[in-house]
Formats: structure tokens, sequence, C-alpha cells
């Protein structure tokens, strides 16, 4: 295909010649890596030697500009995206290039050197690895998931490759893996997630939707009607600035006209946020993990000074008395008054009584981030938040309510109902055994013991082989130093896929390099609750050193299992593209659509009118919630059946195991939100770090009168410690961060020095994994308590992105194809599938749904199923198909 550059020359000039700095680091980094010598020139060049390529991002949609096939430029696209962040136009660019790229195929010194016997786990991350080529490496793999599989069974190979946020395309590393496993008799997985892992358990009992992961009401209803704006733990500014597919930042604007027009915005926080800046917002300092006590305090406000909306809790809510009784202490003898939470929250009593106040009588939107419910008995907050809101008779009316998805995928926008492209499926696991996404650690300690979750009864399995593909799991878990051990004491094999040399590639035994979105072909679409534009992913440049697409790392090894042919359905790459782009609601012809890089699809004038929650306020009957009782459970008889202990069956403030009110003293709360300039870990090791980062490291907010109080000044370094660990950060002083608080994002890479201290300032080598509650087994990440000083003996700058030590000498043990058996051996087992279930593992099982039917009842799965069937793009005889197999196979179905 060959492109001309006409009109957008002088553009791209300039966009070049902003980039022009971006020459030199590349020339650093071909320099620095012994020579780029892949870069052949693409036949896409046009005869001047520049050429454009459409691709897309979690940052965005951009032109790729490519010269003698090396990117050399990102050129933002103006049209479809509002605010183009430095990681698409700095980060992509030289994360690419950087010397942190994994080149070859990686093994481990000791384990290469006697894979089946002592392969001396306790030196993964400390010895160097050996260049291997392609072969061995998956001669490896294939012959440690053999092994594995016929000694202790398929579930104990275990994928800690529970999210997808690798990359905005359709060939998710994480989809393909589980496609391949389920092919040779399946995986043990993850279930749930760290996002929204509590909420997402708790919410589909009291309001009948995970709320989480739903669209929000359209932008032109909250401006037309909104007066008050109410962030709690919500910062849309900093969130919304990638998306999970490709953001386009099209709320930017709306934010902005809310604020114009005089929308008032008050923001609950234990830090003043970008949001808070950019809308002028009034901060109300919070003391970490406390919101529940606000908001119950709130509510006991509103009832005892008759501001309450009493028809609206006959009509749409059950369980009122029970929660009013709570509130005026009838059974624990504590009225949740306003002085008793100013004790807990630290905010004044007069502030909550005037915010309760103002929310009763303003036309009021609850925003809530998902940071508050990432902490012990997290499952209290967002419900608090609904019982408040319901008691001023709030929920469903425009402008007016609940919504947890503001920060996310553009919450606001108006939702087109198109069908996206949806790529392969996982298809069915054969192995049921699982395990919570956060209880890693957990798991591998305690092979074999039961736990609950929503009720159920789960066995965690003997795992000895770990599969980690475009999950950066060293980083994104809780408690380093304890998964770490747990690693080292029961997993035989640990494989990492990655582009990178991330924390997780550097702990493995075997290292797969795949290539970045830019050296191979795909699609995407956005936004995420919009769903008005599908993308082209064209391929830039060749792949970078020997690296592998994901597709082809899993086709090979399906081939050595045999099961080839049904991993890729008899399709080249390119048709199971062009078949998703046509099973989409796109009408542009797909060459057409390839050439230019996008196309849109249009939402319908009636999408900005939606309300969330509206057609249960204006017909509770005819739209019943998807809740037992079909009315928001402001107490909860499921939740109280369960009878578990950490989770009592309404609002309540149970103290966590670590905050303010049981600190010692010194001691600070950490909290750990993600990240401004980076996703998770992803472009830590990108140039946009010098725009954070203090003295090499990931910085940390400290408030100035915490800092002088410890001798800690602007720039200096810091050491930050608990029982569970010590990581070294850079500090950023700061009233933007309330006194005994501070503040680290996660997702930095992990260095240890000789004292076990991350060099880094890796947040979860502090963080607990201490699970919330029984209820959700999710994480607890923002409930830590820490002690932080000056750090005046670091041993070394951050050598986090300095590549591994390699050796080169290869000793091959290729292992012949003709030995691997499991797929045939496992064959005989695949049963038959009714229509339904096929679909269901076919096209619904992506993102953020369950996989499993028995984990909601029918009813949740009514209420699941409302963004799930439009995503998926079933038609109505296909809905009523997969909802029949759901129905048959729910937690509360007779045949269970
Ligand atoms: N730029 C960027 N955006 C992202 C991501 C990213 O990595 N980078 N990741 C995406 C993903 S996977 C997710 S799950 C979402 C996460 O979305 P969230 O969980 O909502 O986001 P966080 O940034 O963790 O936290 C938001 C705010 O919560 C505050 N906070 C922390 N603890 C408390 C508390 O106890 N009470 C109150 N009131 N506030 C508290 C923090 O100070 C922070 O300002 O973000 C998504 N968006
Ligand atoms: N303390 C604390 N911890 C947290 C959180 C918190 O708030 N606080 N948040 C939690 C949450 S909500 C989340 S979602 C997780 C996120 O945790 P992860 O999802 O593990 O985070 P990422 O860093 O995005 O990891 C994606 C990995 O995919 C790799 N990758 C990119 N492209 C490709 C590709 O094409 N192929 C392959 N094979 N790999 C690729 C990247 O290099 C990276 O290593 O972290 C959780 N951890
Ligand atoms: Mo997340």
């Amino acid at each position: 295909m060959l492109y001309c550059l006409t009109s957008k020359a002088t553009d791209i000039k300039m966009a070049i010649s902003r980039r022009a700095f971006l020459k030199a680091s590349i020339a650093t980094a071909v320099a620095a890596t012994g020579g780029l010598t892949v870069f052949h020139a693409s036949t896409r060049f046009d005869e001047a030697g520049t050429i454009i390529i459409p691709h897309a991002s979690h940052w965005g949609p951009f032109n790729a500009i490519v010269k003698d096939g090396i990117l050399i430029g990102v050129q933002p696209l103006k049209n479809l995206d509002a605010m183009p962040t430095e990681m698409l136009t700095e980060g992509i660019i030289s994360r690419v290039y950087d010397k942190t790229r994994v080149k070859y195929p990686m093994v481990r010194q000791s384990y290469l050197a006697d894979p089946k016997g002592d392969t001396k786990p306790h030196l993964r991350g400390k010895e160097p690895f050996v260049r291997v080529s392609w072969e061995t490496a998956l001669a490896l793999v294939a012959d440690a998931i053999q092994t594995t599989a016929q000694t202790h069974g398929n579930q104990a190979l275990f994928s800690s490759s529970y999210g997808g946020w690798s990359h905005a395309g359709l060939m998710r590393p994480q989809v393909l893996q589980g496609r391949f496993f389920n092919l040779i008799g399946g995986q043990s997985t993850t279930t749930g997630d760290y996002s929204g892992g509590a909420s997402q358990v708790i919410l589909p009992h009291v309001i009948g939707d995970m709320e989480v992961y739903s669209p929000q009401t359209a932008w032109p209803v909250i401006e037309k009607h909104t007066e008050v704006f109410v962030l709690i733990g919500c910062d849309p500014w900093k969130n919304n600035r990638i998306e999970f597919r490709v953001a386009d930042h099209q709320m930017y604007p709306h934010w902005k006209r809310f604020a114009d027009n005089g929308m008032q915005f008050i923001s609950v926080n234990p830090q003043r946020t970008r949001t808070d800046d950019e809308l002028d917002a009034e901060w109300v300092k919070i003391i970490p993990n406390t919101d529940t006590a606000l908001f119950l305090a709130m509510a006991y406000h509103a009832y005892n000074q008759n501001l309450h909306d009493a028809d609206y809790l006959d009509r749409y809510t059950v369980g009122a008395d029970k929660f009013i009784e709570h509130l005026l202490g009838i059974q624990d003898g504590t009225v949740k008054s306003p002085q008793w939470a100013a004790n807990i929250t630290g905010i004044p009593a007069e502030k909550i009584i005037e915010m309760a106040e103002l929310f009763a009588r303003k036309k009021t939107q609850f925003a809530a981030g998902w940071s508050l419910q990432r902490a012990d008995h997290g499952e209290m907050t967002h419900w608090a938040i609904i019982n408040f809101a319901a008691m001023l008779g709030k929920i469903g009316k425009p402008g007016e309510g609940v919504g947890f998805s503001w920060h996310y995928g553009n919450g606001g926008m108006p939702q087109s109902g198109a069908t996206m492209p949806v790529g392969l499926s996982q298809g069915k696991n054969p192995i049921s055994a699982n395990c919570p996404a956060s209880r890693i650690s957990e798991m591998l300690n305690n092979p074999g013991t039961t736990f609950t979750r929503d009720g159920i009864e789960y066995t965690y399995p003997d795992v000895k082989l770990v599969y980690n593909a475009g999950n950066n799991l060293l980083s994104h878990q809780q408690n380093t130093n304890e998964l770490i051990a747990a690693l080292n004491k029961q997993v035989e094999t640990f494989i990492c896929q990655d582009p990178w040399w991330c924390a997780s590639s550097r702990f493995a035994d075997i290292v797969l390099p795949a290539t970045s979105t830019l050296e191979r072909d795909d699609l995407s679409s956005g936004g995420t609750y919009s769903n008005d534009k599908i993308y082209a992913m064209r391929q830039v440049i060749q792949p970078y050193g020997e690296s592998l697409d994901d597709f082809e790392i899993f086709r090979r090894l399906s081939e050595i299992f045999g099961v080839e042919e049904q991993f890729t359905e008899g399709l080249s790459y390119p048709e199971i593209l062009q078949r998703a782009y046509h099973a989409s609601s796109a009408t542009l012809p797909f060459d057409e659509f390839w050439q230019q890089g996008h196309t849109r699809v249009i939402a319908p004038e009636s999408a900005n009118t939606w309300v969330r929650h509206g057609d249960f306020y204006r017909d509770p009957e005819q739209f019943p919630l998807h809740t037992t009782s079909g009315k928001i459970e402001l107490y909860c008889q499921d939740i109280a059946n369960f009878a578990v202990q950490d989770c009592p069956p309404m609002p309540t403030f149970l103290a966590p195991f670590e905050y303010l009110g049981n600190a010692k003293p010194n001691q600070v709360h950490v909290v750990s939100p993600h990240p401004y300039m980076r996703v998770h870990s992803q472009m830590a090791n990108a140039d946009t770090r010098k725009y954070e980062d203090v003295q090499g490291r990931q910085y940390v907010l400290i408030n100035k009168q915490d800092a002088e109080r410890r001798g800690i000044r602007n720039g200096h370094l810091v050491e930050i410690f608990n029982e569970r660990g010590r990581i070294i950060a850079g500090a950023k002083v700061s009233d933007s961060i309330m006194p005994g608080v501070i503040s680290l994002e996660e997702g930095a890479w992990l260095q240890f020095d000789s004292q076990g201290r991350c060099n880094s300032g890796a947040i979860n080598v502090i963080t607990s994994s201490q699970a919330c509650s029984e209820l959700s087994q999710a994480n607890s990440a923002n409930t830590c308590l820490a002690f932080i000083q000056r750090c005046r003996d670091p041993e070394s700058d951050n050598l986090a992105f300095e590549p591994p030590q390699i050796l080169t000498d290869e000793r091959a043990t290729p292992i012949s194809s003709t030995n691997i058996t499991l797929a045939a051996d496992q064959a005989i087992k695949q049963v038959e599938q009714s229509p339904g279930e096929t679909l269901f593992y076919q096209r619904c099982t992506l993102c953020h749904s369950a996989k499993d039917p028995r984990q909601y009842t029918k009813a949740q799965w009514h209420g699941i199923t409302k963004s799930m069937f439009p995503r998926a793009g079933l038609s109505p005889a296909e809905r009523e198909a997969v909802m029949s197999f759901l129905e048959a196979n729910a937690k509360d179905s007779p045949s269970k």
C-alpha cells in the first residue's frame, strides 16, 4: 500500500521537528543495543522514503511516521483525539527501541542447565539469562507443560495472565494463551480482577449490576441537570488519559464545559487530583479507607433532619428500616452521627453536615472511583454511597444518583449500541480450579485448601507451572517479597511472554519475547462505552530482534501439541482480522477502512438522553433491578445468608487492618493510585518518565508537615518501609496531599539492592496481600501503613531499566515434538456443547466478564448481560440461546 504525502506534509514536518530530539534518543538506543540491524525498508515506503501508517493504542490513535524502516515520529490525530498525551507522542516511540526490549528467547542459566533437576529457583531475578533459539525455548516450554500436566494434572498449570492491559488490539496475549491451554486440557485461572474486585461481587446483590463497568448517564443530561458533582476518590482527568481499548479523550471538553457553566465540584480524597485542579473542585480531605463512615453520617444527618425521601425508600428500596436502625445505633449503641464520623474521617462534623444538606438540596451526582474498594472491607464503600443517595431519593433521576465508572472508559459519552470487532475467543476451560486475581501468593502457599467467594466454595489448585503473558504479575500483585518466596517454593517453571524486561520477565525461568503492536497488524475500537470508532492498528516496523507475535508463539505451541488447526480455525491471521471487522457494525469496505485507519459509527440521538438507572426510576415494576427483591437493597438478605463475618449485610464502618486509626506513632498511610504517565507498569521504561521521576525513581507525594518533621526536602531520596519490605523513592513535597498520608503510583519496575530494598520505588513491595473480605476475596492494596525516612545510603542509581546480564553460549536442548501427547490425551475429554454454551464461550468471555456461569445467579446474569450482549453483538435468537445456557447453569439453578 503506497501512501502519498501531500496536504498533510507540513503538519508532519512540524511533528517531526518537534520530536527531533527523539531521533537522538533512538540513535542512542540503537547504539546501546549494538545496532538495530533488523529494520528493513517496508513495502509501504513511498518515493520520498517517509511514510505514514495509521495505528492505535491505549494512549490514542495516531499516524506513525516511518523513515527507512525506523519509526521517527508519532503524529496525534486531532480530529479523533481531543487531548493527546505525552505518552502517545513521546512514550510509544521511546519505549519501542529501548534497551529494555527482549531481543531473543531467554532461559535462566540454572534452569537451562538442568530443566528437570535442581533449577535453583532462589536465583530467579539474580542470575544471568542465556540466549536460546525459538526451537529450544518452545521445546522447553512444551516439555514443562506436558510433564507438569502428566505428573500433577492440568490444574497444576496456572495462568497469571488475569487482565488484558497489554495492548489495545484484538489479539491480546491472555486471550490467545487461554485459547491454547483450553485446547490441551485447560489451566487453572484467576477469577475476578484487581480493578473493581470488591464491588463487582457485592453490587450485583445490592443494585443488580457490577456498576464498575457500566455506562454512565450521557453528558448532555449532566450538563442540563446536575448542580453538584461529587468526586469520591475519583480522578477522571487522570484515569481517562488511557483506555482499555483506544482512548480518544472526548469527555474532556465536556468536563470543562460543566465547570465553566458553574457546576459545583466537590472532591473527597486524601490528595488533591488533576481533576480537582482542572475543574476547580473543592477538596475535602479524608483519612484513607474511611469513606463508609462519612456516608453513613451524612445518611444519619439526612434522616435526623428529615431531609430523606421516605416515598422513594418505600417504592425503590428494601431494608431501609434496618439501615436506619443501624444509623441510629439501635443494635450496636453507636449513633452514626457527624461527630462520630468526624473522629474517624478527619472531616469536621460541621463540614459533614454542610455537605449532607447541600447534597439533599441540590441536584447531585455522586461519582466514586475504584481505589476506595481496593481496601480492607472494600465492599462497604460504594454500598454506603448508594444507600445515602437512595435516602435522598436520587438514584435514577436525570443528572442525579450514583455512578462508579465516570473515571473509566470516557464515562458519560453517549453509547452507539453498535457491535465492535471481537477477536478470537478463549473457548471453554475444562479446568474449573481458580484463584481470585489477587490471592496468588495465598494459593501458592496453601495448595488444596478451600476458600469461599460470593458464597461458593473452591479449592486452591496445587500449582507447579505459571504462564504469564501480557501481565506484569511481579509488579501488580501485592506483597512482592511474599510472592517471590511463594513462587520460589512452589513453582517449578515460570514462563513470561512480554516485549520488555519488565519486573516479571526478570524473575522468569523462560522469557519469550513478544513483538509490540507496532510490529504486527491488529484491530481495535473505542471508546469503551461509546463504541463509536473502529481502528486499524497497522504494522509500522519490523519485529524487534527475534521477537514473535503472541499469535505466532501460541500457534507454534499449538502446532507442537497437535492442535494448530483448532487454534487457527484454519484461518490465516489477516483472515481472522477481516472476519472480526466484517462481524462488526462497520459499513465501510475493509480495504478503505484499512487505508484510512479508522471508521466511525454514529450514536443514535436517543443515546444523548440516557440516564443510568433511569428505566428503573421511571417504572420500577416494569424495569426492576436484577437484585433478589428487584429493588435497591439497603440491607441485603442474600449477604446476611452468606454469614461472612467480615462482610456485614449492610454498609458498616469496620476498622481496616491498617489505617491511621490504628497506626503506630510516625506511621503514615500509603495509597497507590494509578499512574498519570503510565498504564500501570507500561511506559515505566519510556522517556516520559523524566516528567515524573525523582532521582530516577518512582516519586512519593508527601505533605510539607510530614516532610519537615523527618528532615525530608523536595527531591530527596526516601526509604519507605514496614514489616513486608523496604523501597527507595524520590520525595515530592507538596500541599496536595493531606498530612499523615503518602502516595506512590503503582507500576514501578523492580530492582532490589543488596539489602533487599527496591531501588525503583515499587509500591507492592510494601503493600499487604490480605483479602478485603471473604465475600469477594479482592485485594486491599490501598490499606497500607509504613514508615518513611530520608535515605542517605542508596547503593546505586535505579538499575530497573538496565537489561539483565545475558550469556550467549547456547546449549540447545531440543525436544522432539512427537513426544508431546497432551492434547491427544485430553481430546477424549471434550464434551458436546449446546449452541448457547458455544456462543457464550466464543463471544461473551472477553475482558471483565465472568467465565464461569455458576458465579452468578439467574437474576444477576440478566443484569450483567444487559451490557454484555450488545458488546458481544448477539442477535435476539443468540441472546436467547446464551441466556438459557446461563439460566440452566447459574448459581441458583435447580440443576446445580
Ligand atoms: N493514567 C492511567 N489511567 C488509568 C490506569 C493507569 O494505569 N493509568 N489504569 C486503569 C485501571 S486498570 C483502573 S482499575 C482504573 C483505576 O481507577 P481508580 O481505582 O478509581 O483510580 P486510582 O488512580 O487508583 O485512585 C483514584 C483516587 O482515589 C484516591 N483514594 C485512594 N484511597 C482513597 C480512599 O480511601 N478514599 C478516597 N476518598 N479516595 C481514595 C487516590 O488518592 C486517587 O486520587 O484506572 C484506569 N485508568
Ligand atoms: N498497589 C497497587 N497495586 C495494583 C493496583 C493498585 O491500585 N495499587 N492496581 C491493580 C490493577 S486495578 C490492575 S488492572 C493491575 C495491572 O497489572 P497488569 O495488567 O499486570 O499491568 P501492566 O503493567 O499493564 O502489564 C501489562 C504487561 O503486558 C506487556 N505487554 C504490552 N504489550 C504486549 C504484547 O503485545 N504482548 C505481550 N505478550 N505483552 C505485552 C507489558 O510490557 C506489561 O508487562 O495492577 C494492580 N495492582
Ligand atoms: Mo485495573
